[in-house]
């Protein structure tokens, strides 16, 4: 295991591959058994490109070969921005083989996130697209170059402009070092409850034990078709099972650029998909479309929506409008995965986020004393398993906040059990905001925004909406009267943060109400929101 990384106690280890949870297995190990298995058989689809599994494996093998050349080494870091295209899938694969580590970002992301996850890792090299959804990455990449002067390599899908193109980078095989499945993999970010974003180490035995849990909860095979309509890099499409799920079933990926039905429900024509993955603000927009239009949806076996709680009252609409089965998705990038199963009861997939997938997954509710509640009450949800992280990367303030001295992770969320074991969320106790299934860490917004000289001070809170589930609302005691809503939102968008991040809604007022213990009171502020 790499420097900075929590382990599993070694003892446990070996349990998880006694079981045969861990099966020692790398990506780069996987790929080259699929290629050999499903060859020809179409792995991914772009576009009119059509990729095969043989196709996968060589491209990895001549970029890791690039890889290499550039002087990439084993444990080198490479933050990785693409959107939905087949580079993600190359680019990935072929730094698993050379174990390098990616680091994954959202296509959403600005200077802010991507200059400090840069620093922070240390990265050797960051990757992005030329241009998507009207955005030009290439200058962003050259803001975070001259921020990160120790970032050696800025590599480009498409136009390099003055970077280097990854059609260079494809270049004859070379042999491969050794990576070792008890190794880190890559980096997944957290949604983030604390002033900066933490680093998620994946490693290949845990990752790949996660795929092949949900490819049996999901019932994914050969014939399954995945359509990606959310951004590949975040934990729930990549692995939920999502486009490495799908892979690992010998199943075929269709990438969509963009979540609307106006493109996603063509694909689902053409292409027969079976199942795809979705949060609630989409599901809703999709169930609104499918009921005034005339798509052929009738492929479609599962419809999940996870990222946040989905409403009740919508998700029984799902199997009317669409005639399939509505799988609810509870999970997180550190681990954890929950699934409502594909034969549950309507009343359980209705109403319930799941249970989780594997029998090895350890989890306790817990009131604030860390003593488990009595069954049906709700709780502080921890987790512990196979596929559950330890730590965070090089964290230790963090680590000792979110874990347990038993190594169980504190998800932060606020839940309860139902008789038939099956967990409903019912609220947070993490400082963040979940706006329709994006996460946006409270402090972190409060920290910019008290970064003009206007500001007093800041809180950032959620407020209920219709659509989103919920939405970002800033308070600001202002220094200096003359200080618009419009200043403050300027300034959150020249300070780089990504566009999600910025408040809805800001009130300004005179003092914030405070707890007992003279902390701010979130819960007193969110009453005092406009609506
Ligand atoms: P992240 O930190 O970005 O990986 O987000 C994980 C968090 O998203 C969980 O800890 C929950 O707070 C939230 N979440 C994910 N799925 C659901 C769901 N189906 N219902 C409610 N909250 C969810
Ligand atoms: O929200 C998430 O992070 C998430 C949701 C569903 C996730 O990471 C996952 C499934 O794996």
């Amino acid at each position: 295991m790499l420097f900075g990384c929590s382990e599993w106690p070694s003892k446990v280890a070996n349990y998880y591959r006694e079981t045969g949870c861990w099966k020692g297995d790398t990506f780069g190990d996987l790929l080259r058994q699929w290629a050999v298995k499903y060859g020809e058989k179409t792995a991914i689809v772009d576009g009119e490109y059509y990729m095969s599994y043989r196709e996968l494996d060589t491209k990895a093998d001549q970029l890791a070969a690039g890889w290499r050349n550039l002087g990439v080494k084993q444990g080198d870091k490479v933050v990785i921005q693409l959107p939905n295209i087949t580079p993600f899938f190359e680019v990935c694969f072929a730094l698993f083989r050379i174990g390098a580590l990616p680091v994954f970002t959202l296509p959403s992301h600005r200077s802010s996130e991507i200059t400090y996850i840069c620093e922070y890792v240390e990265a050797d090299a960051y990757v992005i697209a030329e241009t998507h959804a009207g955005f030009d990455y290439r200058k962003l990449a050259e803001q975070v170059k001259t921020k990160v002067p120790s970032l050696k390599h800025v590599i480009v899908a498409g136009n390099p402009g003055p970077f280097i193109g990854l059609a260079d980078l494809y270049q004859t095989p070379v042999s491969l070092p050794e990576v070792k499945a008890y190794d880190v993999a890559f980096f997944q970010l957290s949604g983030g409850s604390t002033g900066l974003p933490k680093l998620i180490p994946r490693t290949h035995d845990d990752y790949i034990y996660s795929l092949k849990a949900s490819v049996e909860v999901c019932r994914l095979n050969k014939d399954s078709v995945y359509l990606a309509a959310l951004p590949i890099a975040h934990n729930y499409p990549l692995s939920s099972p999502g486009v490495l799920g799908t892979l690992y079933a010998g199943g075929k990926v269709v990438l969509a650029t963009g979540s609307s039905p106006d493109e996603a429900f063509p694909l689902i024509a053409k292409q027969r998909v079976t199942i795809t993955g979705l949060v609630p603000p989409l599901a809703l927009v999709w169930l609104e479309a499918a009921a005034a239009r005339n798509a052929d949806l009738s492929s479609l076996q599962v419809l999940q929506v996870g990222g946040a709680k989905f409403n009740p009252e919508v998700a029984s609409r799902v199997k009317p409008v669409f005639d399939c089965v509505l799988q609810q998705v509870f999970g997180m990038a550190e681990g954890l995965v929950n699934y409502t199963r594909l034969d549950d009861t309507e009343d359980v997939i209705i109403h319930t986020q799941g249970r989780p997938m594997s029998e090895y997954d350890e989890i306790c509710i817990v009131d604030d004393s860390d003593n488990e509640v009595q069954m049906g009450e709700i709780g502080h949800l921890l987790a512990r398993g196979p596929y559950t992280i330890r730590g965070y990367y090089k964290d230790e303030v963090q680590n000792e906040k979110a874990f347990t001295s038993e190594g169980f992770y504190r998800t932060g969320d606020m839940v309860r059990m139902t008789s038939s074991g099956n967990l409903i969320v019912e609220g947070r106790a993490k400082d963040q905001i979940n706006r329709g299934g994006e996460k946006i860490s409270a402090e972190e917004v409060e920290n910019h925004l008290l970064a003009h000289p206007s500001v007093h001070d800041a809180s950032v809170v959620p407020m209920f909406d219709e659509f989103l589930g919920e939405k970002a609302c800033a308070f600001i005691i202002k220094r200096e009267m003359s200080l618009t809503t419009e200043e403050l939102k300027l300034l959150l968008h020249e300070r780089g943060m990504a566009a999600y991040k910025i408040p809805d809604q800001i009130e300004f007022i005179d003092s914030f109400p405070k707890t007992r213990l003279g902390k701010v009171s979130k819960k007193e502020l969110q009453k005092l929101i406009k609506f």
